[in-house]
């Protein structure tokens, strides 16, 4: 845990979110500034900071991540389709600073993504 991290403190319920699943390694919830009718993210309870600072060791706990995914956009009823996203570093967009994964859907997207 990472004292001054937001997601760590969402993953240690010291600050609300709309959380629509966990489980001892996982938490989903939903994000504050939707882009889209359904987007949640997906994180690792343990702080991880990026997707570049995971290795061999994670690759269970990145399956996990992943699979909690595809189990997020079913229960969303994004039957037609979602997009993941990992954004990783400054140039890869990512804000803040533990590793999650963007669930979204519910419109049609588009590509490149900008
Ligand atoms: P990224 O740019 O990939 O690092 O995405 C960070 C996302 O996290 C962004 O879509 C907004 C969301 N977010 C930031 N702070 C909070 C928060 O306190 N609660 C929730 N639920 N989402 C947050």
């Amino acid at each position: 845990m990472a004292d001054d991290c937001i997601f760590c403190q969402i993953a240690g319920g010291k600050i609300p979110a709309r959380v629509v699943f966990q489980d001892e390694d996982v938490m989903v919830f939903r994000d504050l500034t939707p882009k889209a009718p359904s987007h949640l993210l997906v994180i690792p309870k343990r702080h991880i900071s990026s997707l570049a600072e995971t290795d061999d060791a994670d690759s269970g706990l990145l399956g996990k991540l992943l699979h909690r995914a595809v189990e997020t956009a079913r229960q969303e009823g994004l039957d037609k389709g979602f997009r993941t996203v990992i954004n990783t570093g400054p140039e890869g967009g990512q804000t803040v600073g533990h590793l999650h994964l963007h669930v979204i859907g519910g419109r049609q997207m588009t590509w490149p993504p900008g």
